[in-house]
Parts: structure tokens; sequence; C-alpha cells
């Protein structure tokens, strides 16, 4: 749908980040992997260490996993997993970020997840942040904030760096820039028709956390310069907006059946969308205190009560317009899956009509899920 140069850029920037790790290992940078947004980027920059995400989102890696792991867990903990122990032996090409990563930083979150980082351990180091799982209290935030200083001494410890107050500031401002442009794009989005589709702009959110901060910027600043200067062509198509699990690299299989289908998705609230960069670092404040606030308040299902991802989801469905929302779980997701009823029941109230998908990474429900979409599609067109 989308018609940006930028964007071929930005599929080609994979070798480009690839053999910029690869030359910073030789000079004796440290790279760390991540799976999770509640892990402060800021922190690990400050200490001069690079980092990738390792999240999967592709289906050739979960049979490998399961010869480890249960069958009936989540697609995405397989499949990372699966990535990180095969060794080329399936025939499955190996990953390449994950032999860059001299340490893991983990973060407790669902069961699934926590019981990987146990066994991740055995193939890379692997430093787990303990979250507390009742946000808005005084105390969680309090032990947050002295997790996140136990942190800093681990990646003190593994670069050599001192972590100052100063080079903590310097990279939440950087961190902000980010997410002021991925702003500008989402407020790019509110036009009616929209002039990008969703599945292009998940694949942008999909290298967030893989590309550095500086070539991220690079590519948004491309991007939204080339979008502000096209007047979107066409007439209204439905607007949805996709709500629920992360969508890691390799996995657009419900947005492009989504637009297959003549609807377009003008927002994501999700982890690989807006819950990554919605809200701001304060620049003003002491900078650890500053990223625990800002952290710890990410609406995942894995914290209880989760009512601000209700409040976001509504404010988002106003703002950008939306006909209807796709709510997506990943099988065994067994958080969002739940928390769908509460979603549900508010945007009933809200008069904003909802579908529910749950689905895994393989292609055997597709033909399934296209004709309830279409169904959809109908509705709310
Ligand atoms: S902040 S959503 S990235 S934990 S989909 S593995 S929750 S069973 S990925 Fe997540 Fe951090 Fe939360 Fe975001 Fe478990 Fe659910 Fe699987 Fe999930």
């Amino acid at each position: 749908m989308s018609n940006f140069k930028s964007l071929e850029n930005l599929k080609s920037s994979y070798k480009e980040r690839i053999r910029q790790v690869s030359d910073e290992k030789k000079s004796g940078k440290k790279s760390v992997g991540t799976f999770c947004l509640f892990v402060p980027d800021e922190i690990i920059f400050a200490a001069d260490a690079d980092r990738m995400i390792l999240c999967g989102g592709k289906n050739d890696t979960i049979s490998i996993a399961e010869q480890y792991l249960p069958r009936n867990i989540c697609p995405l903990v397989k499949s990372s997993f699966g990535s990180i122990v095969n060794d080329g032996s399936s025939g499955v090409k190996p990953c390449s970020q994950f032999s860059m990563v001299d340490m893991i930083v983990a973060e407790n979150t669902c069961d699934s997840k926590k019981k990987m980082y146990e066994l991740l351990d055995n193939y890379v180091p692997t430093y787990v942040i303990d979250l507390p799982q009742r946000p808005d209290t005084s105390e969680a935030l309090e032990y947050f904030l002295s997790e996140l200083e136990k942190f800093k001494g681990a990646m003190e410890q593994l670069t050599g760096n001192k972590i100052t107050t100063e080079r903590l500031k310097k990279e939440i401002i950087s961190s902000n820039e980010v997410r002021k442009l991925l702003h500008r794009l989402y407020e790019l989005r509110k036009k009616d028709p929209s002039p990008i589709s969703g599945v292009d702009v998940l694949k942008i959110l999909q290298k967030q956390y893989f590309l550095s901060p500086d070539m991220l910027k690079e590519h948004l600043r491309m991007l939204i310069s080339e979008m502000e200067n096209v007047e979107p062509e066409g007439s209204h198509s439905p607007r949805i907006m996709i709500s629920g699990c992360p969508m890691p690299g390799g996995n657009t299989k419900v947005s492009e059946i989504i637009e297959n289908k003549g609807g377009v998705i003008v927002a994501e609230e999700s982890c690989t969308g807006t819950r990554s960069f919605w809200d701001m670092v304060d620049e003003d404040k002491d900078p650890m205190l500053a990223l625990a606030e800002r952290y710890i308040k990410i609406p995942c299902s894995c914290m209880s009560p989760n009512d601000r991802r209700i409040d976001n989801i509504l404010e988002l469905a106003r703002e950008f317009k939306v006909d209807g929302v796709v709510y997506y779980t990943l099988q065994f997701c067994h958080g969002y899956n739940i928390e769908k009823h509460k979603v549900h029941q508010a945007l009933k109230e809200a008069g904003i009509p909802m579908l529910a998908i749950e689905t895994d990474y393989s292609d055997s429900d597709v033909e399934h899920i296209g004709l309830r979409v279409d169904a959809f599609m109908e509705m709310v067109a």
C-alpha cells in the first residue's frame, strides 16, 4: 500500500546493523540481548554497551524449541528459545543476533518467559530484573528503582564503565527523541485515508529495538519527511486498531490479513506499537527515578490491576478515529487473553466494535481468520 523510498532503505538495514555490532565487538564494546520493554535502553547505552532485541516472531524455530519446552506455551517464547538453541542441524539458519550478545537482560514478567530465562542462562549469562506486579503503589516504585540500581551495577560490571548522571541524562534525551519521532509518525496516521499501511509501520516498530537509536532516528526522519510531502490518495477504508500481544520481527500475519481484506491499521496498542513510545521519560528529574517512574507504568498484562491499559485503548480509539478494534492474542498468553473481557466491555460501552483473534505463528488458520476479518470489515465499513 505505502510507496516510500525510505521504507526500502529500512528493509536493507538488517545487514548494516549486524556489521555495525560485529565491528563494535572487535573493538571490545559489549552487547546485550533483550526481550521486553521493561528493560530501560538508557541504562544499557549509558554504560556504552549496545543492545539488540531477541524476541522471536518466526514459526520455523518453534519445532526446535519444542524439543525442550512444552508445546502448550506462547509461540513468542518458543520461537525466541528455538532461535537461541538452534545450532543449524535442523536446516534452519542460526540467528546471528544471538551469537553476538555478551549477556541477556531479562525481566520477570509472564511465567513462560521467567522459566525460559532460567534455561537461557545455560547458553549465555542472563541477568533478570525483577518487577513488582502492582505498579501503582509507592512500595512498587521504590522496589523497581532498587532493581534498576542493581541493573545499573551489573552493566557497569559487564562493561567496566561507570554510568554517570550526565551520561544517563544524555541517553534519556536521545531515547525521548526516538519517542517524539514515533509520535510524529503516528500523528500522520490520523489522516483519512492514512498515508501509510499498518504492515509497513509494524515492520518499522519491529526494528525499533534492533537498530541503534541513531540509525532508527535517521530512518524515521526520512520517512516522516516523505510522508509529510504527499497527500494520501484513495478513499476511506475501515480504520482498525490492533490491541494485544506484541508482534516481533517475522510475524505480520494478522496485520496482513486485515489490510488484504480492505482495512487499514491506523494504530497498534501493543509493545510493537504505542506501549513502546507513548510516554516520555522526565528529563528534569533525577534520571534513575525518572526511568523507574516511566518504565513501571508500561501497561503490560503481567501487571495487576492493569486498568491504565483500558484507558489507553479508549483514548487511542478516539484519537485515531477507529472504526473497530482487532484484539490480538497469541495462543497460551493468559494475561492478554483474560484482559480481553475488560477491553471488550469498555469498547462496547464506547460503541466501538471488537473482533477477538487468538492465533499462533503458523499459516494453518489464515483462511479461517480471513473469513472472520471479512465479516468484521463488512460490519464496520
Ligand atoms: S511489556 S507484553 S514485551 S512482557 S505474549 S511472552 S506476555 S505469554 S511478550 Fe511482553 Fe514485556 Fe509485557 Fe510487552 Fe508472555 Fe504473553 Fe507470550 Fe508475551
